[in-house]
């Protein structure tokens, strides 16, 4: 689905939210499959959503790979090729541009690595990376992995058990210093940019109230309102590739 920008409502705010990123020297940003959308990556939910195609519960769960590891393995092989294909988008680059002024955290809930692509380098990675690999057996973890690696899961060299992809499936817990330094950040966030999210996956979402509650201000930036607009202080509703690099002006 792409709606086209209310650019009534983003006018109404822009200045103001400029106001407030000019005098906040501590921003995070929570990303979702929307801040990656224009570059190509598909979404989860909605219309064009990954969810439409497929059934989350037999590929984004541990009991989907153990059922069938080579299913799984092949669906995030596909990923890995189409993320390859895809390169930053503007919303992207704009908010590395922006921890060139600020002291920004991007605490992202993509596996996509586009952010650090980009040229961010504050990059939280909440539910891993579709460019890591874990051993199902040893727990150890390999990095920078090619596009097409094997249609089949590999085995790990270490212990020869079966490598699963480095992300984090949906009844797992977060990876702890990854969960902690997000709550330390939020902790002390005078501004949190939540862009392109649906807010329905926690603990992810436990953010955006845990920064309200620390003080900070929250601007939304989605196509269209979420579950977490009631406690945003200003929703922009447009694709983040153009609200963007518009706020940074
Ligand atoms: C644009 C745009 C453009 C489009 N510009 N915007 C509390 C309450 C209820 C449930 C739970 C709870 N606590 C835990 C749970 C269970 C579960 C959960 O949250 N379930 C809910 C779905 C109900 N959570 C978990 O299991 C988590 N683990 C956990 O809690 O551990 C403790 C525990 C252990 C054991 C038992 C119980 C608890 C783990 C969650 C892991 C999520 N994993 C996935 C897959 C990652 C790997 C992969 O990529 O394959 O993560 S699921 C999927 O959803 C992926 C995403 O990161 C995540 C969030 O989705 P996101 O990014 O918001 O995308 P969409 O598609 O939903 O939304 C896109 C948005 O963009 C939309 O709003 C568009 O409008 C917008 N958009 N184009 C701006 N151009
Ligand atoms: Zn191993």
């Amino acid at each position: 689905m792409c709606l086209p920008p209310r650019d009534n409502h983003l006018m109404a705010t822009l200045p103001e939210v400029q106001d407030w990123l000019r005098n906040s020297p501590r921003i995070i940003v929570l990303s979702g499959a929307g801040m990656s959308a224009e570059s190509g990556v598909p979404t989860f939910r909605g219309l064009d959503g990954l969810w439409r195609n497929f059934n989350p519960l037999d590929l984004a769960t541990p009991e989907a790979f153990a059922n069938n590891p080579t299913l799984v393995w092949e669906w995030y092989d596909w990923r890995r090729s189409l993320v390859a294909a895809t390169h930053p988008n503007p919303g992207h680059l704009a908010l590395a541009q922006l921890e060139l002024q600020h002291h920004l955290t991007v605490i992202t809930q993509n596996v996509d690595g586009l952010h650090t692509r980009a040229g961010s380098t504050h990059v939280i990675e909440l539910h891993g990376s579709l460019w890591r690999t874990r051993c199902t057996a040893c727990q150890s973890i390999r990095t920078n992995l090619t596009p097409k690696l094997s249609t089949l899961p590999p085995l790990c060299p270490d212990c020869g058990q079966l490598l699963r992809p480095g992300v984090v499936w949906f009844g797992e817990n977060l990876p702890p210093m990854a969960w902690e330094a997000s709550l330390e950040a939020i902790a002390e966030a005078n501004l949190l940019l939540v862009i392109g999210t649906s807010g329905t996956v926690y603990p992810a979402a436990e953010l955006v109230p845990l920064a309200k509650q620390a003080g900070a201000k929250v601007v939304e930036i989605n196509l269209e309102e979420t579950p977490l607009s009631p406690l945003a202080d200003a929703t922009l509703l447009g694709p983040g590739g153009q609200i963007l690099p518009k706020l940074l002006q």
